[in-house]
């Protein structure tokens, strides 16, 4: 083959060959955006879709599981899908300040997108409870952070009050947006298995992105794009399962911070997608996310965060109601770096410190 023949094929198969231009530009057609709309993107959507066996195989029946890992979006987590398109509608709108209640993504991202699109962004965190990446994603994208003395629920009613009574556009997912840009995961995991799966297995806290999910399957199903619609497998932590358990949890707790929601927003959007799709929705306990969240990284080489383990956890609980031969996507909503402190507290691995620096004294701790 000629050279130069070779050097074109090496670069058009390149993967940062920068045709994908963010997932409102790919998915236009299926989003409330017009000509007019500025889009505020980062290039953001077009994760991978990972098999993992690790996980297949502790299941059997012949199933396949894939992760949709969403901890590859430009801030680390599936709260960029939403953004994108919460932002840009509102830059459209002539806004110039954004407010958000976080357990820490929606805070990282929030920011990023508002910035870039050149406006004001406040968070209101519940102080002490957001993972160390997320703050330092907040403070170095450029946020207004209010750390309060309260949990999520109550600084989700705060800046519902403040988005009332100022001009400033509330970007949680009460903000319509935010979900549309979310359902356009739903498109990716369709056009990469070239059906919909037959569970979808993810974590819910606020439940916006089960209800964005859902959305975006229905939509492709109408539209041909698939033959089946998945069953929508919703799971929650424990200590903080308000939609398990049928009411709201006063004082939430979870390892898993980002989920530590005790007063859904989209409780009745979620109840009427378990019901729609024949879901089901359980919890699973710190142990068992810590359990499934090690498992990916030593097994898979994927380093999700503990919230995002909740949905393989669940997985791994729900084994047994598993269907044989079936197709199973869990969605890994954040990346394993925004909680390095749980990392750090939660592994197996062989970490010798204080190790002289000569051959001899490293190769013994090596055991040869
Ligand atoms: C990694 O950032 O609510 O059920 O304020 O960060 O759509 O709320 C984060 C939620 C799952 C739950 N996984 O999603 C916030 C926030 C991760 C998350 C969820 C969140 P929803």
């Amino acid at each position: 083959m000629a050279f130069s023949k070779k050097l074109k094929q090496f670069f058009s198969s390149s993967p940062k060959n920068n045709n994908w231009n963010g997932l409102i530009e790919t998915y236009k057609d299926w989003l409330p955006v017009t000509k007019k709309t500025p889009i505020i993107t980062l290039k953001e959507g077009g994760t991978p879709l990972i098999e993992i066996k690790a996980i297949a195989d502790r299941i059997g029946k012949g199933v396949k599981v894939y992760a949709k890992y969403d901890g590859l979006n430009p801030t680390g987590s599936f709260k960029d899908r939403g953004m994108t398109m919460a932002i840009s509608k509102a830059k459209e709108a002539g806004c110039e300040a954004v407010i958000c209640a976080s357990t820490g993504n929606t805070s990282a991202s929030a920011a990023a997108y508002a910035r870039r699109g050149g406006m004001r962004a406040f968070v209101v965190i519940p102080e002490g409870y957001v993972a160390q990446g997320k703050l330092a994603q907040a403070l170095v994208y450029g946020a207004e952070v209010l750390a309060i003395k309260g949990n999520f629920d109550n600084a989700l009613d705060i800046v519902r009050e403040l988005s009332d009574k100022y001009p400033i556009t509330l970007v949680n997912s009460v903000n319509p947006y935010r979900l549309q840009g979310q359902k356009t995961a739903a498109f990716e995991i369709i056009e990469n298995l070239g059906n919909a799966p037959d569970w979808l297995c993810i974590p819910m806290g606020n439940a916006g992105n089960i209800t964005a999910y859902w959305m975006g399957f229905e939509e492709y199903f109408h539209a041909n794009k698939s033959k089946k619609l998945p069953r929508m497998m919703g799971f929650q932590a424990s200590g903080s399962a308000p939609l398990v358990e049928g009411k709201s949890i006063t004082n939430p707790d979870t390892i898993a911070t980002a989920i530590r929601i005790g007063n859904p927003v989209n409780k009745e959007k979620a109840l009427l997608v378990r019901e729609a799709s024949n879901g089901n929705f359980s919890s699973v306990t710190d142990l068992e996310i810590i359990n499934a969240y090690k498992i990916l990284g030593k097994e898979e080489g994927i380093f999700c965060e503990p919230a995002s383990a909740a949905s393989v956890a669940g997985l791994l609980k729900k084994k047994d109601d598993v269907p044989k031969n079936s197709t199973i996507v869990c969605v890994l909503t954040g990346n394993g770096l925004k909680d390095p402190d749980c990392a750090i507290e939660n592994n197996e691995a062989i970490f010798h410190t204080g190790v002289d620096a000569e051959i001899n004294s490293i190769t013994k701790k090596m055991g040869f």
